[in-house]
Formats: structure tokens, C-alpha cells, sequence
């Protein structure tokens, strides 16, 4: 599995989504420290509000295949300055988390992630699973068995879309 690093502001849902991405038990935990874990690194958000302690940041790229810019669909304005993404030598994703938050803006956060140079961006709701497994899909290498927890999340969240799918397409034909 590739390893991706998670970064963003604080309360951006970091570590959400690491637990989600793990299959654990959603909880709030607060990050203080790197929590480099065996495919995934949680950073915390103020690394990234932080000019000086950005400098780790980037230095923890290097221990990492995939960055991943994370920006809720609820914040205000975007930490990323445009094309941040051409700063480092890896793979780089977007992802937006609090997609149905009814205060988020979706489209805006797309469009910050975009400036930012990120070309693949991933819309999840940690807090229900929705999402998740598309990006644990793109972090998956050839011959990777995920941990049983990691493999029933992304089942359980692969799941949940066939049924948002059919409920968008029995909602169409209804209204056609
Ligand atoms: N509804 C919803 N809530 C979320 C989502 N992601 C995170 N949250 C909530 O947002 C709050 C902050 O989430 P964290 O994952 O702790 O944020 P963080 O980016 O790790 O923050 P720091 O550790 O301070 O850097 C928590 O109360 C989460 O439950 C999401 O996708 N959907
Ligand atoms: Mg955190």
C-alpha cells in the first residue's frame, strides 16, 4: 500500500479520516505530535499554519508516496497557496472532507484544491465512511491485502454508494 501523508489545517479531519482509512472506531483525538502509522502519517494542523513548523512538513513528505491536502468543505479560506502541489516530488491528492456538512461549500473547496495543483481530488464523510474507500482503492499497490478492519471499511463505504447510486437513479426516474 502506498503511504500517504495526511496534511491541513487544523480540524480539517486529519485524523478522522486516518481512523477512517484504518477501519477504527471514529473518536476525537487530538494531534500534537507526527503519528506515523504503517501507511498512513497524521500531522497536526497547526504544521501547517505554522511557517516554521511547515519546514517538518516537507521534510515528512519524503517519508511518504502520496501527499494528501486535506481541506473541509466548511473552511472559511484555503491554507494552500496556488500550485503548493509543485513543491514536492510525490504524488499529490486533494481531499475534502464534511461533504454533507450543510454549512460546506464542495465546489469551492474543489476549486482551492485545484489552484493548489491537485489534479485527482477524493470527497469523503469520514464521520459515515462515505468516500473512504475510493481513496483506500487508490492507495491499494498490486498484491496488497488489507487488514480485515481496512477491508471491511472499504467494502461497508463501496456499499453505502451503490445504494446512494440506485436512490439518485430512482429519484430521476421519478421525477422524468
Ligand atoms: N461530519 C464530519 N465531521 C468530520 C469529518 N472529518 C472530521 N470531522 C469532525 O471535525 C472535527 C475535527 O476533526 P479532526 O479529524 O480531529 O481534525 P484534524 O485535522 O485531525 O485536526 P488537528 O488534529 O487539530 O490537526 C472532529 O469533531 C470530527 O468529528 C467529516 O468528514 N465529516
Ligand atoms: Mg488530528
Amino acid at each position: 500500500m502506498k503511504k500517504i501523508i495526511l496534511v491541513g489545517r487544523s480540524e480539517a479531519g486529519k485524523t478522522t479520516l486516518t481512523q477512517a482509512l484504518k477501519g477504527e472506531e471514529i473518536h476525537y483525538h487530538k494531534t500534537q505530535y507526527i503519528n506515523h502509522y504503517d501507511a498512513i502519517i497524521d500531522t497536526p494542523g497547526e504544521y501547517a499554519q505554522n511557517v516554521l513548523l511547515g519546514r517538518a512538513l516537507a521534510l515528512y513528505t519524503y517519508e511518504a508516496d502520496v501527499v494528501g491536502m486535506v481541506l473541509a468543505a466548511t473552511e472559511p479560506y484555503s491554507l494552500y497557496p496556488p500550485c503548493m502541489a509543485s513543491q514536492t516530488n510525490r504524488d499529490t491528492i486533494g481531499i475534502v472532507t464534511k461533504i454533507n456538512s450543510p454549512k460546506g461549500n464542495v465546489p469551492l473547496a474543489d476549486r482551492w484544491l485545484h489552484i493548489a495543483g491537485c489534479r485527482k481530488i477524493f470527497h469523503v464523510d469520514s464521520t459515515t465512511g462515505e468516500g473512504v474507500a475510493d481513496i483506500l482503492e487508490y492507495l491499494r499497490e498490486p498484491g496488497d491485502v488489507l487488514r480485515p478492519a481496512m477491508e471491511n471499511a472499504a467494502k461497508a463505504t463501496k456499499q453505502q454508494e451503490v445504494t446512494k447510486n440506485k436512490q439518485k437513479s430512482s429519484k430521476t426516474i421519478k421525477t422524468t
